[in-house]
């Protein structure tokens, strides 16, 4: 029998666990204190505050199974291993045991747990550079295990910062042989029949704004392995999309366009994407995010609408992206957030094809008129994205397919001058560091939570997050409410929470189970199965009552007296039904 997803997943963290590791949640995709990216991009993302010295409430030593999208990698989609949804399983060592026992489990998780023939491996090591030196410990260790392969690589065995500054260092790669030929005696980097399964980070820097790596107060493991592709390795299948998890949906695409998978590559790329851009579309809707021009809405709109030119192209007739989100809704059983979630994400996808698909004809034609002179201009990719909606990103790849020059800073500066805020599309986005957890940003998380509360006192309503972003000099805080609150409402809300803030109330800190969580009528994701404990936030008169009550992961300041006073300073609609507050504290 060969190993399934769940059997995968299950395996992974029962080994760690009966290593004494404790089950982390399986976080939202949409990271909660992080105002540098849109989504969670790594199993190590949720946990880069315990990363950098907090105490995390189960230990030092966790297991997970975490869901991530990397935006960075929707333009390769195509090939056999890349996603931009995928699942990452994930171990840590928080300041706990390093190099020995990390590489030992390692190898133990692969050759015992999953019977991966030892032969079968190779490993690599960090070479050495300016900022740290060659990994030769790591190496000795692996070699003493019985790996005969190894090799020394400088950048790729780097993993980090995420972003520009936080946690980082070498690491250790564990490569796995899938070709039926014969194992070569060397390993060879350049040898495509090497695959990556396994990703050892030894974090021990952290890199400052300035470029510099300064050891970090404790050492940490980071280990991620991702699922699609272990998956398709460990079953000796050498592309992702014929395994289980894709199987049932790329069928169904060879049905709706009577055409078959592996018929040629034009075909097999078109299935792989649009497969892969509903999965991610799916997952993010669940979040409930809408198909927008900001930020992760934008982003969704972006994987949807780039499906639907591969349906055209592959012609699927009809409107097909529902059906596809049906396959995974149903796959995804473990998931439970996808079935609650089914109507919302099955109407807004047929919305947003039907929306597309009333214009995706014309811009075509007009994409084909503007590049007569094998150029398009700022204007023309403006005109493309406004009238006809294609993100920009498409009319690029359609440029690319057709050997179009296109001008992206003219078309950027169009959107700066119309006004469209899409930072998204900014490049900048991805550019700064990871998480931010200076005391400004401290104290306009808590202010956040305050600010729902308010929210629900004067609007009379269940008002909860659809999204949240924080920088050090402003909250931005997305929810549910249909329309723009009366001048009176706003003051009402600024008003409740600067009375709260006087009260000067303890924030209080507790780690319960989810359920306890839940009867404590705490606020927070409860999308996934989940037996661990998690932080719950707390903000209460004694004995009397309680204004906010929040799971989260912090951080959060001591006292709400700290924060002084809440000033909203901009409200905005994102999509039917959700607004926008952006809010300061002074
Ligand atoms: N953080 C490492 C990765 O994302 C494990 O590959």
């Amino acid at each position: 029998m060969p190993l399934t997803r769940k059997e995968l997943i299950n395996g992974f963290i029962t080994f760690f666990k009966l290593k004494k590791h404790k089950q982390i949640i399986n976080a939202s995709l949409i990271p909660e204190n992080d105002p540098t990216v849109l989504f969670t991009t790594a199993g190590m993302h949720p946990l880069v505050p315990y990363i950098l010295g907090q105490d995390h409430p189960q230990g030092k030593r966790l297991v997970n199974v975490q869901k991530c999208i990397r935006t960075g990698d929707i333009d390769l989609v195509g090939d056999t291993y890349h996603h931009t949804f995928f699942e990452m399983l994930g171990n840590w060592s928080l300041g706990d045991y390093w190099k020995t026992e990390s590489h030992h489990d390692s190898f133990s998780l692969l050759t015992r747990g999953f019977k991966v023939p030892v032969d079968k491996l190779a490993v690599t090591f960090f070479a050495g550079d300016k900022n740290a030196p060659r990994d030769e410990e790591s190496a000795e260790i692996w070699k003493h295990l019985g790996i005969k392969r190894i090799g020394f690589v400088k950048d790729d065995n780097w993993w980090g910062p995420a972003g520009e500054t936080g946690p980082c260092g070498p690491d250790v790669e564990i490569m796995y042989w899938v070709s039926k030929m014969p194992v070569p005696e060397k390993y060879n980097p350049n040898d495509k029949n090497w695959v990556e399964i396994k990703t050892d980070v030894l974090m021990e820097y952290n890199k400052t704004k300035d470029g510099k790596f300064e050891s970090m107060k404790r050492k940490v493991i980071d280990v991620g392995m991702g699922v699609e592709r272990t998956l398709a390795v460990l079953q000796g299948i050498k592309d992702d999309y014929m395994t289980e998890i894709f199987k049932p949906a790329i069928k169904e695409v060879e049905y709706l366009s009577e055409k078959r998978y592996g018929f040629n590559q034009d075909i097999t790329k078109a299935m792989r994407i649009i497969t892969d851009h509903i999965r991610a579309a799916v997952f993010i809707l669940a979040e409930g995010i809408e198909p927008s021009n900001l930020e992760q809405g934008y982003v969704l709109r972006r994987l949807i609408r780039r499906a639907i030119r591969y349906g055209k192209k592959i012609n699927v007739e009809g409107n097909f992206c529902k059906k596809l989100a049906k396959v995974f809704i149903k796959y995804y059983g473990d998931y439970p957030n996808l079935r609650s979630k089914e109507s919302f994400i099955l109407d807004q996808l047929e919305k947003e094809e039907i929306r597309f698909k009333e214009t995706l004809d014309k811009g075509l034609k007009e994409f084909v008129k503007m590049s007569k002179d094998k150029k398009i201009d700022g204007k023309e990719a403006f005109l493309l994205y406004q009238s006809y909606g294609f993100p920009f990103e498409m009319t690029k790849e359609l440029a690319k397919e057709k050997g179009v020059s296109i001008n992206e800073e003219e078309f950027r500066k169009e959107l700066e001058s119309h006004k469209e805020l899409s930072r998204t599309a900014t490049k900048g986005r991805f550019k700064s560091g990871l998480a931010d957890h200076s005391d400004k940003t401290r104290k306009l998380h808590t202010a956040a939570h305050l600010l729902v509360s308010a929210l629900k006192y004067v609007l009379k309503q269940d008002i909860h997050q659809k999204g949240s972003n924080i920088t050090p000099e402003r909250l931005r805080f997305d929810f549910n409410f249909p329309r723009k609150l009366t001048e009176q409402e706003t003051e009402k809300v600024e008003n409740r929470v600067n009375d709260l803030i006087n009260k000067g109330l303890v924030v209080i800190k507790e780690e319960m189970s989810i359920n306890e969580a839940k009867k404590r009528g705490a606020h927070g994701d409860f999308s996934h199965k989940y037996s661990g404990k998690v932080s719950v936030y707390t903000i209460c008169e004694k004995g009397k009552d309680v204004y906010s009550c929040e799971i989260c992961a912090g951080p959060h300041v001591n006292n709400i007296k700290e924060l002084g006073t809440l000033k909203i300073t901009k409200q905005e609609s994102v999509g039917a039904g959700t607004r926008r507050i952006k809010a300061i504290l002074i």
